[in-house]
């Protein structure tokens, strides 16, 4: 097992991720909750660099999104490879309940989706000694007259055919007592079965437990130090570290993925990004796993890309929220531009017309060039509806905006007619420059014939996974209200590492220009 992994393995919102190895090949998955395409695939040969491939929900009648609560839609997924076949069960939340999708290529396509008698959340699959599938799942009720009773882990063998269960569900082994027991994976090593959770909630007491015992159905014996892996009320600069998968690596050893969240500011409470994927090595001593603590982030490459406009599609790393891009923009329509139609949404509706990416470094720049026509259109840094920073043009007007809860406030600046750039600026504090709490400040801009021009410096922590209280992670892209808007030059700059401090955190009044 190598050292020490580059982490974060997979920057910007990734969370729960699952992993499975088929050959010298690794794959991985993690919830996407809202958001189209669903449910992410990533590949690796070497758990060091990772390539997004696509998704397991490409159709939207695959999932039940349309009119998903926030938090809801596509929850913790399991990825394994059996047969010479790629099986992922997950949770469509508060829509279709538990599917199983299967697929020959994990780059798809996938099925259609199978959905299983199991009431529960973070379904795992395995198979018994005489092949019967296994499915264990965290028996937190989402619906129905026990809506929010939580049953500790479960277990029960199902027909994956039918998706019919073959045994009333059971409750098996469910770590130490702590709250929310979740994230089950059931794992048959050299004769023994090992059950791992996660436990302690997602938040900053999130750790991960283990135990084993002779059977998929135990009884199972707790490991002496569980949980055998957290970064509570440690300095880490990981935190939240929790929701783990093991895999078996290619040389014999083991790794585990997990999700963290790079909390930052002076108190290091504040994650921009929200839940990511991070990868570390495992040891095995006395038959119980030791992790390598995630206290080490080497941080992701600097990365600099322009979408490319040329179509059919955008790449895979671009997302929309609830209805798929196809229903409202085109790259056909102005060759070497993505135009987006309005119909009024905007960014605190549920389905705005808005495509965007992750954020994946702690300082990013995302500008774009935009002809609103006679309609209204910008960019939006967001973690949802009700927490979202906005910069856009229409009318002759440039207004940047915080969406913060129930607060908005706006910032306006007349512009000449015609095409402009607008730009995101995320400039990380690193919590120098004083007693900054606020992991960043979020620099919006506009720029036209008669040069650039600040609307407004942001306190980025009114836009972070601890205040919006989300499972996600910020999204940085463009949208439209009103009209047909024309955007291209669209790019995205992004670093890790030391910032240097941001001058506005000195005189951070939310108003520059
Ligand atoms: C996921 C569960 C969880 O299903 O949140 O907080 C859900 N833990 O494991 C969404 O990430």
């Amino acid at each position: 097992m190598s050292p020490v992994l580059p982490n974060p393995a997979v920057p910007g919102f990734n969370p729960d991720p699952s992993i499975c190895r088929a050959g010298d090949d690794y794959y991985l998955a993690c919830s996407s909750f809202e958001y189209l395409p669903g449910v992410p695939l990533y590949h690796s040969r070497d758990l060091a660099t990772w390539e997004p491939i696509g998704h397991v929900v490409t159709r939207p009648e695959q999932l039940a999104l349309r009119d998903i609560p926030t938090l809801g839609g596509v929850w913790a997924p399991t990825i394994r490879f059996r047969d010479g076949r790629f099986w992922l069960v997950v949770t469509d939340a508060m829509g279709r309940g538990n599917l199983l999708f299967t697929a020959e290529d994990p780059a798809g396509p996938w099925s259609d989706g199978l959905p299983l008698e199991v009431e529960g959340i973070d379904p795992d699959l395995a198979w018994d000694g005489d092949g019967t599938a296994v499915v264990t799942f965290s028996g937190l009720v989402l619906a129905g007259e026990h809506m929010g009773e939580h049953r500790g882990i479960q277990q029960l063998r199902i027909d994956l055919e039918t998706g019919r269960a073959l045994e009333p569900a059971r409750s098996i082994w469910s770590g130490t007592g702590l709250k929310f027991p979740e994230a089950p994976h059931l794992y048959e090593i050299d004769g023994t079965w090992y059950l791992m959770i996660a436990e302690g909630g997602t938040e900053r007491g999130h750790g991960v437990s283990i135990a084993r015992g002779p059977a998929p159905d135990g009884p199972f014996e707790g490991a002496p130090g569980n949980p055998f892996l957290s970064a509570r009320s440690t300095s880490w600069p990981v935190q939240n570290a929790g929701h783990g998968d093991l895999v078996q690596t290619t040389d014999g050893g083991w790794a585990m993925v997990l999700l963290g969240m790079r909390a930052r500011g002076a108190t290091q409470a504040f994650s921009p990004m929200g839940r990511e994927t991070f990868v570390t090595g495992v040891e095995w001593v006395d038959g119980w796993p030791v992790a390598e603590p995630l206290d080490v982030i080497s941080g992701s490459e600097p990365l600099e890309e322009t979408a490319d406009l040329s179509g059919p599609a955008l790449g895979v790393e671009w997302l929309t929220i609830r209805t798929p891009a196809a229903e409202w923009s085109a790259l056909d329509e102005r060759p070497g531009t993505l135009v987006i139609h309005g119909d009024g949404s905007t960014m605190d509706d549920p389905r705005p017309h808005f495509v965007a990416r992750r954020q994946q470094h702690e300082a990013a720049r995302f500008s774009a060039r935009v002809d609103p026509g006679d309609g209204l259109a910008g960019l939006s840094l967001r973690i949802d509806e009700s927490h979202h920073y906005d910069i856009e043009a229409g009318g002759g007007i440039a207004r940047a905006r915080a969406r913060v809860g129930p607060l908005c406030q706006t910032w306006e600046r007349a512009i000449g007619p015609g095409p402009v750039t607008l730009s995101v600026d995320i400039r990380p504090t690193g919590g120098a420059a004083g007693f900054a709490t606020a992991p960043d400040v979020v620099h919006l801009g506009v720029e036209n014939g008669d040069g650039v021009a600040e609307l407004a410096a942001l306190d980025g922590r009114y836009v972070s996974a601890e205040t919006a209280a989300s499972f996600t992670g910020r999204v940085v892209g463009l949208y439209a209200v009103e009209g047909a808007a024309a955007f291209d030059e669209i790019r995205y700059h992004g670093r890790d590492g030391a910032p240097a401090p941001d001058p506005a955190v000195l005189s951070m009044s939310g108003e520059t220009a």
